[in-house]
């Protein structure tokens, strides 16, 4: 099959308390998992298996009219949390002098970054994601529903938070907020700081 899953960089438990392992397992080896058999099973025997998945999700309107929903569903699916592993970490970490410098310059203040983000996080009506992006070399903050990627708006995805029931209700019902909270504390701010010097 074209596309796997990356291995987990850390245990299911490895969140905990702020995100429990039941979740993550879930949302890895059933939610991860899922999205990724369908990206696979919507392109496998065709041109698109032979790409960088950041390719197929930047040229979506280049993908089949009949397979294209699937793939930016799943397509997107499998890229947005393929990234969301990456960008948390068990270890504690703060944004680097730099990290802190870009987010000053685009938002006010690192706090500020935090709560703007967190609004998109809070509001995002349904399924969906809040993001932190680059839009031609400037970083915004924006909600998207469902999987769509900000790699499909020619956005480069610097840091994002799963905001779909999936990521958080069992261990906090509807209690969004609360989960929006806690996640700041395992955010992976190298990673950021990583994607904020990089290409993509
Ligand atoms: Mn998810």
């Amino acid at each position: 099959m074209p596309f796997s899953l990356s291995p987990l960089p850390y245990s299911f438990d490895a969140l905990e308390p702020h995100i429990d392992a039941r979740t993550m397992e879930i949302h890895y080896a059933k939610h991860h998992q899922a999205y990724c058999d369908k990206l696979n099973a919507a392109i496998v025997g065709t041109k698109w298996e032979e790409m960088p998945i950041e390719d197929i999700l930047r040229n979506l309107d280049d993908v089949p009219e009949d397979k294209r929903t699937a793939v930016r569903n799943h397509g997107g699916g499998f890229h947005n949390h393929t990234l969301f592993w990456q960008m948390m970490t068990p270890e504690q970490t703060e944004p680097s002098a730099e990290v802190a410098g870009a987010l000053t310059e685009a938002f006010g203040s690192v706090q500020d970054f935090k709560t703007q983000f967190s609004e998109k996080a809070t509001l995002q009506f349904g399924s969906g994601w809040a993001w932190l992006v680059r839009d031609n070399g400037k970083l915004k903050v924006l909600g998207l529903p469902n999987q769509d990627s900000p790699l499909s708006l020619g956005m480069a995805p610097i840091l994002g938070l799963d905001v779909w029931e999936h990521a958080y209700y069992l261990y906090y019902q509807n209690r969004r907020p609360e989960y929006i909270a806690a996640w700041w504390s395992v955010v992976d701010w190298d990673e950021v700081g990583r994607r904020l010097s990089g290409p993509v």
